[in-house]
Formats: structure tokens, sequence, C-alpha cells
């Protein structure tokens, strides 16, 4: 049933007279059907695309614009087309929404965009594709179906189907070649980044820039074209750029390899490779058919269904029940940080980067005069890198206002507090902070595990205070966790909202409890990877299974970069709380007292030479049995899937506790956090996600095991053995 869903989606026999609905009149345009419709202006017409938000090929959308070429085909009077969305762009691509429909089984018919686009190819009479906003996936397909495409300075043209776990499945990889060259369509199907207007018309995509009205100059472009003879050029039928095999394969062996670097696990990139090199080879047709299998292989992969998660879940966790999108925003024109550290820094230049100027107050003229030269370096690296010239670094840091006093704090509309995390401290700066902020500032603390509300409760306006935790480098980490205080006003959570998007950030609105979502599940995270070293695996089996499984790094060399002292410091004054008779790990206070403190002291799981790289030490292996067989540990050797089950499986069952409780608002907050914060593979989904793929009535039994094995901390999460028992996922999830 599946197949024959996908084969209809490739089929070249599309019947443009057969499109539903038919052609009506209304008011001078004809409407091919509600989401498509055709003007006369003279001799030629327009096609307007207009499907908001993003004028997405929906059912209806291809068929609407082939009835429409079918139409200009057939008329004798009309001379030429012009193709043009609606409203804030041209096409951004398939409906993202129907690849689902169709993996599912729950939708039969397949759109034939292959054969929408060939019959504007095949079309008699010249047509122009007329771009600004976004050209994206099939949206840059079909305009490279048409003759020509023209598009405004501002546009972006991109095939960005990877980011999907996807490949163009509309031929892009066969025609992207044939205009645009080998080296480039390669970069740009298999890294899945948008370019510009300008580098599209060097490239040969698109054939002007048009500065003033987009459509007026498309119509002029057209009527140039007419005077010429009107030659209605098809790119299938080019290959002056697909150039020769010797060049081509030195671009898709540099490709693969840069792919399995940057996209380390992922099969969308090589596969988007394979398609452009089967257009190098062979017919058209066959790159063709060559690309519609390995589309379709992608396509049922779980790394496709995992990253198209991502994407919904981005836009998701933005909606918040009781926080309407039309909640009144306060306005933020200047901010203020305490703290000059590490994360002080990092958040003060995300605010320089937005363009609000911030001042950043520190104790010691020291400690201050370190912060600033921390900001220049990492900006310096930015320039030398050349992300941004010097000039916008020097524009940048002077948005920076350095200072060792509060001076300037009242005219602040947000004040964060980055300081060493300590609720003493901290409840001290907020007394402070009250006195000093205008009413109707917002209070933020950076703090990544203590209470909100009991911070809160040390000023007089618990309603204006929040958390914002960042993560480190806070310059650079897209992800910031928005704690939600008991009395927390919906206003200070907007603007919150809003305030990440314009530092670039993806927001995630989480309750209040130890160490929030990201880190509290991190806790048993990294007490099980610790476990594990104590029960036999070594530091590296460990942190090797879990960079294969795809994490940025393995857990305990995620210690060594963070600083092992960190923990130390939060375990001690948190001691207090541990149940007793629980087992707790013991090797990385071993550590810290032995002064191995992580890369920073050169040592720490591991020992570090001077280029950083992590080796083995055979010191820490011989304190972990030590110190393990003291405790009466069994040692033996664990498999890569144990390590995985047992790190993945506390992730997943402290998930679902966070879950029930409502700390977190759907399962999707918990993947996106995790994946933007704490380098968990995209192509995974997050964890919440991963437990869903695996199924969580095997999760939910391996818990149960491990529960009669290892105790209390196994305890398994009531909802998971609710969900497991029900048949049921976290995605399905909401909470009563
Ligand atoms: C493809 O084309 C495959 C082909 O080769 C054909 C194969 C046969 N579909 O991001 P925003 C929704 S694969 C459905 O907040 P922005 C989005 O969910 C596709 N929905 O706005 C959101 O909904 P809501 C290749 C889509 O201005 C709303 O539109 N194309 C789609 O920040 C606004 O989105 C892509 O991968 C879609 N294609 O950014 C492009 N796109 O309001 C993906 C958006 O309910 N899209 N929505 O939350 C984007 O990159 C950005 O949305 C875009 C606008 C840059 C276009």
């Amino acid at each position: 049933m599946i197949f024959n869903c996908l084969f209809n989606l490739f089929r070249h026999n599309f019947d443009p007279v057969r499109s539903p609905g038919g052609p009506f009149k209304k008011e001078g345009k004809i409407d091919m059907n509600s989401l498509v419709s055709m003007r006369r202006d003279g001799e030629i017409v327009v096609i307007t695309v207009d499907n908001p938000p993003v004028n997405a090929l929906s059912p209806g959308v291809p068929e609407g614009i082939a009835a429409a070429i079918a139409e200009v085909a057939a008329d004798e009077t009309i001379r030429g087309a012009v193709l043009i969305g609606a409203g804030q762009t041209f096409i951004a691509g398939a409906d993202i929404r129907e690849f689902g429909k169709i993996t599912s089984g729950q939708r039969r018919e397949g759109i034939d965009f292959l054969g929408v686009i060939r019959s504007i190819e095949d079309c008699p009479k010249p047509t122009v594709a007329a771009i600004h906003g976004t050209a994206f996936g099939g949206g840059l397909e079909v305009a490279m179906g048409f003759h020509y495409r023209v598009a405004v300075p501002s546009a972006q043209l991109g095939q960005p189907e990877v980011k999907l776990g996807l490949i163009p499945g509309a031929a892009g990889t066969q025609r992207l070649p044939r205009l645009a060259g080998v080296e480039l369509a390669t970069r740009m199907c298999a890294e899945g980044n948008p370019i510009p207007a300008s580098e599209a018309l060097t490239a040969g995509i698109i054939d002007r820039i048009i500065e003033g009205d987009l459509l007026q100059g498309a119509i002029d472009f057209l009527h140039e074209r007419l005077a010429e003879g009107g030659a209605t050029h098809k790119t299938r039928e080019r290959d002056e750029k697909l150039g020769d095999e010797v060049a081509n394969k030195a671009i898709f062996d540099a490709a693969r390899t840069q792919a399995r670097k940057a996209a380390r696990g992922q099969m969308a990139p090589l596969a988007a490779i394979e398609a452009i090199e089967a257009a190098t080879l062979r017919s058209f047709d066959d790159g063709v058919a060559r690309e519609a299998e390995l589309f379709r292989e992608c396509l049922h992969s779980d790394q496709s269904k995992s990253l198209i998660h991502v994407f919904f879940g981005e836009r998701e966790v933005a909606r918040i029940p009781d926080v309407p999108k039309d909640t009144p925003q306060l306005e933020i024109r200047r901010a203020a940080i305490v703290g000059a550290g590490t994360m002080g820094g990092g958040i003060a230049m995300n605010y320089a980067n937005a363009g609000i100027p911030v001042i950043i107050r520190e104790t010691t003229r020291e400690a201050l005069e370190r912060g600033m030269a921390t900001i220049r370096r990492n900006y310096e690296n930015s320039v030398r890198r050349g992300r941004f010239s010097a000039e916008v670094m020097e524009k940048r840091l002077s948005l920076i206002t350095p200072q060792l006093d509060y001076d300037g704090f009242e005219e602040a509309d947000i004040i964060t507090e980055a300081v060493f995390e300590g609720m003493e401290l901290k409840k001290t700066i907020f007394g402070e902070l009250d006195q000093i902020a205008r009413p109707g500032a917002i209070l933020a603390s950076n703090t990544s595990t203590l209470n909100i509300d009991e911070i809160a409760a040390a000023t007089s306006r618990p309603d204006f205070v929040i958390g914002h935790h960042y993560f480190s480098p806070a310059n650079v980490m897209r992800l910031l966790e928005i704690v939600r205080g008991t009395k927390t006003n919906r206003q200070v959570i907007a603007t919150s909202m809003a305030l990440a998007r314009r530092l670039k950030k993806v927001g995630v609105l989480v309750g209040n409890c130890y160490g929030f979502v990201g880190n509290r599940m991190l806790h048993e995270y990294g007490r099980e990877a610790q476990f594990l070293v104590e029960e036999g695996a070594r530091p590296q089996d460990v942190d090797g299974a879990l960079y294969n499984f795809g994490m940025a790094m393995g857990p305990l060399a995620v210690g060594d970069l963070a600083g092992l002292d960190v923990g130390w410091r939060i375990r001690k004054e948190h001691a207090h709380l541990l149940v007793p008779g629980e087992r707790q790990p013991m090797i990385a206070d071993a550590l810290c007292e032995m002064g191995r403190y992580g890369q920073k002291t050169g040592a720490g799981w591991y020992r570090y030479d001077a280029d950083r790289r992590a080796i083995p030490d055979p010191e820490v292996e011989a304190l972990i049995e030590r110190l393990s067989t003291g405790a009466g540990i069994a040692r033996r050797s664990f498999t890569p899937e144990e390590i995985i089950e047992r790190t993945q499986y506390a992730l997943i069952n402290e998930g679902a506790k966070i879950l029930e409780e409502g700390i977190a608002l759907r399962a999707v907050d918990i993947d996106i956090i995790y994946l933007n914060g704490y380098g968990y593979p995209s192509w995974r989904g997050g964890p919440m996600w991963y437990a869903d793929t695996i199924g969580l009535r095997k999760v939910y039994d391996r818990v149960c095991e491990f529960h009669d094995h290892h105790g209390v901390h196994w305890t398994p999460a009531p909802l998971l053995r609710q969900l497991a028992e029900e048949g049921k996922s976290f995605a399905d999830y909401r909470r009563p």
C-alpha cells in the first residue's frame, strides 16, 4: 500500500485536465482551485500560489499550477506565464505534514511532483518563476522546471531536505547540478543551507535580480524574452555544467568526508551526494529514478521521522496553553547582567549580538577585565573565521558596558543574575536588585538547578522573577530553559519566550524543581555512566558507546570539559538531600580530591595532552578498580548496547517522571531541550522520541529489570508503566 503511494509520488504521467475541482472565474481571475489562481495581463498570465503561511506544496497546489500551465499551453491568445507566491514568500517546499501521512499509510494518493514539473518544463511558451522570501525544497524544484527564474535581492534559495532526513525528491538533485554546477549543487543538497539571490545569480540558478516590484520586473523580463523569440530552455536537457568524471570524483569524495564529519551518523547527506553523482553518470530519467529510490529509503527511515518531529517540535514548544500568543509583552530595550564570568560574558554577547545595549557588573576589577578579555577573544575568533567583520565586532563590543557598580541598572528592562551557583549568594543579589530595579523590570536568574521560588522570595516582586537557564558556551548553545516560578507573571513568560527568539535561541518553558528538566535528567544519566564504570566498563567504553550512539560527546568527557569541580561543589551543597542508603557514585569526588578537575587541570577522567586530546589514564583505571572492589561491587565487561540502555533508559525514566509532574509541558519539550542543550543527536529525535521509536513496552520491561537488579534509583516512572501497558507513546501523551 505504502509502496503504491510512493509510486504515485514519482509517476511521470500527470494529467492536469483531471486535476480536482476544475477552474472557475472570479473577478477577472481564474481560480484553478482555492490555492492557485491565474489572471491575464495582456498576452501573458500571472499564476499566483496562495497557501499561507509559506505556500507549501500541499495537495491542490501542484495540481493547480499544472492546470494553469496547461491552460497557458492550450490558449492561443496567451504567449507566456509568470508564477509568483502570495504573501511573504515564494514556495517553501513540499508540505512537510504530508510525509507522515504517507509513511503511516494514512494517505493513499501521492502528489505527482515529477509529472507536474515536467509539464511546466514542456510548456511550449516561456515561463518565469518570480521568487521572493524562500524558494526551498520542492519550491526550488518547481522553479527549476520554469524556463527562467528571477528573484528579489533578499530571496533565499535552498534544498534543505537533509535537515528533515530527506533528499530532494522532485528531481532537485538532477536539475540543480545542471543549473549551478556539481560542486555548488552537492553543497546545497548535502548540507541543506540556503544561498542568497546574489550567489544564485552568479551560479546560474536565477537569471536576474529584480530591484523594486518583483511581479512587474518578472513581467518585463518575460516580455524581453518574448521579444527575442520566446525561447523555452528546459533545464533537464542541459548538460554543460555536469563536469567530468575526474573533477567530479574529487568533489564527491570531499563532500562525503565532510558529511561523515559534520552530519555524523546521518544517511540523508550521503544519499543526496549519491543522487547528484547519478546526475553526472546517468541520463536525466535514470538519475531521477535513482533519486526516487534514495528518497524513498530516506522517507521511511527513523532518521527522517525523527528530524520531522524536531522541525515541528521546535515550533510546538512556543505554544504555552495558558500564555496565549496575544499575551501582552514587556519591551526589552536595555539589559543588565550581574557577573562577568563564563556565563555572564556569554549572555552579554547574546544581547549585544541582538543589538540590545547591556551593562555587565563584576565585583573586582580583575574579574571584570578577565571577563571582557574573554568576550573580546571570542569575537576576534569569529572575525578570524570570517563570520562577521571587525567593524561588526567593534559595534557589538560598544554595546557592552563593563562596570563595578550598579549604576544604570535602574534603567534596565531585564536584569540577569549569572553568579556562582549558591542559594545564599543568589538571594543576596536578588535582594539588592529588588532595591535598584525599576518596577516592571524582569529579574532573571541563570541558575542551573536552584529553586526559583526561593530566589524570588528574596524580592518584593516574585511575579517578575523568572529563571533564564543558558547553556555553556552561552553565546553558542541554542537552548534557553525558561523556568517558571509559582508566582511568575504571564507577561514575563511571554516576554521571555519572545526574547529567546530575538537572541536566536530556542526557548523552552519548564517548571520549577531541582535541576529543572535538563539537569535533573542529566543527573540520572551521568550517575548511571559512573555506575557502569564502577561495575567494570572503562571510561572510554562508556564515552565511546554514547559517542557512537550519536551524542556530541560521552558523559565523562563532558564532565572533564565542564570541570568536575562544578558538580562536586553542587553535590556538597546538596549533601543534606541525599537519601540514606541509596547508592551514590564515588569516582568523580575521588578525582576532585586528587585535584583532577578535568581539562582545566590537564587531568580528570582522562589525561589531556597539549592539544586537549583525551588519553585513557591507567591511574584512573586503578583508582576505579580499587574503590569499586573496596565497595564490594562485582566487576564485568559491558557491551555498547548495555551501556546505551543503562544510560538512555535512565534519561527516559526520569523524563517520564518530569512529564507526569508537569515540569515539562509535553514530551517534545524534553526532546528539544536535549537536542539544543545536551548534544543529543537530532536524527534520534530526542530521548523521549527515541523511547517511542524503541517502544515503551520494551523500555519499561528493561527499567523493571534494572530496578530488580540495581535498586531504588531505577524505580519505574508510573507514567512509563501506564503508557507501556496501554500500548501508547510519549508523543501521544497529554497531561490531564
Ligand atoms: C521538500 O520540499 C521535498 C521535496 O523535495 C519534494 C519531495 C517529493 N510544510 O518556520 P516558521 C509551517 S521537503 C508545512 O515558524 P519562519 C511551520 O510549521 C520541504 N508547514 O516561519 C509553521 O507552522 P505553525 C523543504 C510548514 O518565517 C509556519 O509554517 N522545505 C512548512 O520563521 C511558519 O513557519 C523546508 O524544509 C512546510 N514546508 O520560517 C522548509 N514550512 O505556525 C521548512 C513551514 O503552525 N520551513 N511550515 O507553527 C522553513 O525553513 C521555515 O518555515 C521558513 C519560514 C524559512 C520557510
